[in-house]
């Protein structure tokens, strides 16, 4: 005996099969399934439209390129703007005109960039000592050569001259007019010696309180539309 549900051997027909509509649990998980997998299926459809839409347009279509332009008497490389004085100062007040114009001394960080300045100053020279300051100095610690952000000078990106018994940095502590600088030489210059025109090592030091022009740098800023 099974109370109600008693089951009824003689009118039993087997299992209910897939084709068995009268079966209502069946129906309602099969239709749940089935949505399921309709909306799996478009969202994966769509998620892959976009990410196609957006390679072909990448690929495809011509980017805007960024125009920079630099204040007037300043010139362009790369991302900065880059300014050759023809005013001689100190190395102090050479910065300090620098940043009064939202820049600073310049800091070479590459060889394209030290080829476009040495390029550049050869060309302005007129005279072997008529070189050019930049933001490189050792007058906190004798030796440890820093650039004006603070950052040491990376050995395997320095200039300087070396040509025969002429090694710079030397520290010199006379002037070519042999005035005595018991700090020796803090300060670096660019610029190229009067007899070897295309050396790119062009780095020398020098007393930073003689005067000499300087090169500026700063951030370009984008054109305006
Ligand atoms: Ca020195
Ligand atoms: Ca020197």
């Amino acid at each position: 005996m099974l109370g109600d549900k008693e089951l009824d051997f003689d009118n039993y027909s087997g299992p209910p099969t897939r084709s068995d509509n009268s079966s209502p649990t069946w129906r309602h998980n099969g239709v749940c399934s089935g949505r399921r997998v309709k909306v799996a299926v478009l969202t994966v459809a769509v998620l892959v439209s976009v990410a196609l839409i957006i390679t072909v347009a990448v690929l495809f279509f011509p980017r805007r390129s960024l125009r920079l332009h630099c204040d007037l008497g300043w010139e362009l490389n790369g991302p900065n703007c880059y300014y050759f004085s023809t005013l001689k100062l100190s190395w102090s007040q050479s910065r300090w005109q620098c940043q009064k114009a939202s820049g600073d001394l310049v800091k070479i960080e590459s060889r394209e960039e030290q080829r476009f300045l040495f390029g550049k100053v050869r060309h302005l020279m007129s005279e072997d000592e008529e070189k050019f300051w930049i933001g490189l100095t050792d007058s906190e610690t004798e030796g440890e050569w820093k650039w004006v952000d603070g950052s040491a000078l990376d050995p395997s990106l320095s200039f300087w001259h070396k040509h025969g018994n002429n090694i710079q940095p030397d520290d010199w502590n006379y002037s070519i007019s042999k005035l005595f600088y018991p700090d020796g030489e803090d300060c670096g210059r660019i610029g190229k010696k009067a007899d070897i025109e295309f050396e790119e090592n062009c780095w020398f030091d020098q007393h930073c309180g003689t005067s000499n022009r300087f090169i500026c740098e700063k951030t370009a800023s984008p054109e305006s539309p």
